[in-house]
């Protein structure tokens, strides 16, 4: 497939595949709780390229570790920043979850936190479960040992098919992050808003962070406040940004 010859290039040149960064906001106070990466292409060819345009393909090749290593590297270098700058603000990674069938992961992540002097608590990885059931021993013993070096996990898409409550009785976990189909139809839905309270509740009975992700109007953010969600996310408070963009942001932490 020539995008994926295109990826190796792109991975070589190391200013084609760019982060875009999206905070999340503690919804009592606006400040930034947590920031999301997320990967943009600028293909020299074919313009701007967005995960939907290429992350399948990724996945499915033998570049995936390649690629998984490249957006942790770029997103450690800029947690790296915030760090220098004082800044305790978390960054969180989409990994697929076929990069965790890679038992080497959990050390190469630990070497590019060392590498980048990013204390493992600031390194939140965004999961889904995608994977099938002969191959989740492999992926709970990759997530156990990233999560006993301290860094921090978070379901993504939570209460979608592919982020189910099994997965919650498997995995020791940080965030739930509700999914932006249950936001946008929570206001005049019953039952989507009663999935996000119900989500919101089993994250504070579990002792879990809840951030609702894909906030687009006041009504919305005002509505989550009302069934006690703390954080959230979406085109509401930041779209996702350029990495020069977010130092303003974040300056209202210091
Ligand atoms: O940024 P956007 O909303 O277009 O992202 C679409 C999807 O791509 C989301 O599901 C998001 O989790 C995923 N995604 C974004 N960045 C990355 C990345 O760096 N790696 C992987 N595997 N998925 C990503
Ligand atoms: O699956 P995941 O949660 O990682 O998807 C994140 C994607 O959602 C990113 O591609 C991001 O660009 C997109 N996104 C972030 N905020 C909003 C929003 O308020 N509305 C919509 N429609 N998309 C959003
Ligand atoms: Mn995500
Ligand atoms: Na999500």
């Amino acid at each position: 497939l020539a995008l994926l010859a295109e990826l190796r290039e792109a991975l070589a040149a190391d200013d084609q595949l760019v982060l875009a960064l999206q905070p999340a906001v503690d919804l009592a106070t606006g400040a930034p709780t947590g920031v999301e990466a997320l990967i943009r292409w600028r293909h020299p060819r074919r313009g701007w390229l967005g995960p939907s345009d290429f992350i399948r393909p990724v996945e499915n090749s033998e570049q995936l570790g390649s690629f998984t290593r490249y957006v942790l590297d770029k997103a450690l270098e800029v947690a790296a920043g915030w760090a220098r700058e004082g800044l305790d603000v978390p960054i969180s990674v989409n990994l697929s979850a076929r990069s965790l069938l890679d038992p080497r992961l959990p050390a190469e992540i630990e070497e590019a936190l060392r590498r980048h002097q990013v204390p493992p608590h600031r390194l939140v990885l965004e999961i889904t479960e995608t994977v099938v059931m002969s191959e989740l021993e492999v992926i709970d013993e990759v997530l156990a040992t990233l999560r006993a070096m301290g860094v921090q996990l978070a379901v993504d898409d939570f209460g979608t098919g592919f982020s189910s409550l099994t997965f919650l009785t498997r995995i020791a976990v940080d965030e739930l992050k509700v999914d932006r189909s249950f936001v946008i139809r929570m206001v005049d839905s019953p039952e989507a808003a009663a999935i996000v309270r119900t989500t919101v509740g089993l994250a504070h009975e579990l002792g879990l962070r809840v951030v609702a992700e894909g906030v687009e109007t006041a009504e919305q953010r005002t509505a989550l406040a009302e069934l006690g969600c703390t954080a959230a996310q979406g085109y509401h408070f930041f779209k996702p940004m350029p990495a020069d963009k977010i130092g303003a942001v974040l300056g209202s932490l210091r």
